[in-house]
């Protein structure tokens, strides 16, 4: 039997009408894309365990951009897939989460009313609930980067999941979260510095995280303190999230594709933004060569610091806007 590497259509929830590559083999589609290490979508279909089905059809378009339509998040998972294989291959060069060239797995429709998305290192493989009333699947571009790269940090650093290093671990999903989605330069779902906007995990349209000011959700810390590792690492990711939102843009008020920030410093001091482009090789580096197990919040320093030098040197302006944006966050000042 024959397959061949096909371009679909799918209709997404969360970023319109899109192009998924995908599989035919005989008269059948399936998402699975070929062109990304065969990286394939499965419909768990409320289920809670193993792969459920994978999904596939006669035709190659999917879904309706409805969630009530099955094959909508499906096609909003694939997408964030690819968008995220071709963020780090164009932008990091690295082929994959293992970086050889082999695509993963994404689950969707997991259980019933679940509100989560997440990675896990023994399925290797993605998966999203539907959401409150299963009608805001958990598939929007920035959660589908923020989990792969969970899969990233698994097979690099290995950042453990709990302290500080845990917190740098949620950052690192989230910084590159939202870079994914910056990178997809999609008119539905624009970049912006906000985790989760599109899926009213809150139930009152806010986003669930902001990195300009992370505090904004309630939880987050804005900057590091001793005793920082002993709260949930979804809110002591606060401090490095801000660094790298301050590295990019800056302290200060700023407007970004519609969306306004306004960053502060917890020494009152400004700090110049180096812009995105040159911030996610700095953390990128430093993640994949610098960080370890073990890495806080100071080693994250000396890490970013280094990857910087060896990036631009260490007498150029984006070093010392490293060491000023940590500075920011009261991280070595
Ligand atoms: N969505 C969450 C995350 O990726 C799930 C979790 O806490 N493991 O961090
Ligand atoms: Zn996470
Ligand atoms: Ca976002």
């Amino acid at each position: 039997e024959w397959q061949a590497v096909q371009t679909g259509t799918g209709h997404t929830v969360y970023s319109g009408t899109v192009n998924l590559t995908t599989t035919q083999s005989g008269s059948t589609y399936n998402l699975t894309d070929g062109a990304r290490g065969n990286h394939r979508t499965y419909n768990l279909n409320r289920g809670t365990s193993g792969t459920g089905t994978l999904f596939s059809g006669p035709d190659d378009v999917w879904g309706d951009g409805t969630p009530s339509n099955a094959e909508s998040a499906g096609a909003d998972a694939h997408y964030g897939a690819a968008l995220t294989w071709d963020y780090y291959k164009n932008v990091h060069g690295r082929s994959g989460i293992r970086g050889d060239g082999a695509g993963a797995y994404s689950r969707v429709h997991y259980g019933n009313n679940y509100v989560n998305a997440f990675w896990s290192d023994s399925c290797f493989c993605m998966t999203y609930g539907d959401g409150s009333g299963n009608v805001n699947p958990l598939t929007s571009i920035d959660v589908a980067g923020h989990e792969m790269t969970h899969g990233l940090t698994s097979v690099t650093a290995r950042l453990i999941y709990s302290g500080e290093s845990g917190g740098l671990n949620e950052a690192t999903s989230d910084i590159f979260g939202s870079t994914v989605e910056f990178y997809a330069d999609n008119s539905s779902d624009v970049g912006d510095y906000l985790i989760g906007e599109e899926i009213d995990i809150n139930g009152d349209g806010t986003p669930l995280r902001y990195m300009d000011k992370p505090s904004k959700d309630g939880r987050s810390k804005d900057y590091w303190y001793s005793g920082i590792g002993s709260i949930d690492v979804h809110y002591s990711s606060g401090p490095a999230n801000h660094f790298f939102y301050l590295l990019s843009e800056g302290s200060g008020t700023k407007t970004i594709n519609g969306v306004t920030y306004d960053s502060p410093t917890s020494d009152g001091l400004p700090v110049t933004g180096i812009g995105r482009a040159k911030a996610e090789k700095i953390w990128f580096r430093a993640l994949t060569t610098k960080f370890t197990s073990t890495t806080n919040y100071a080693g994250a320093r000396t890490g970013t610091l280094a990857a910087a030098g060896e990036l631009y040197g260490t007498d150029s302006a984006e070093y010392k806007a490293v060491a000023h944006a940590w500075a920011g966050v009261n991280v070595g000042s």
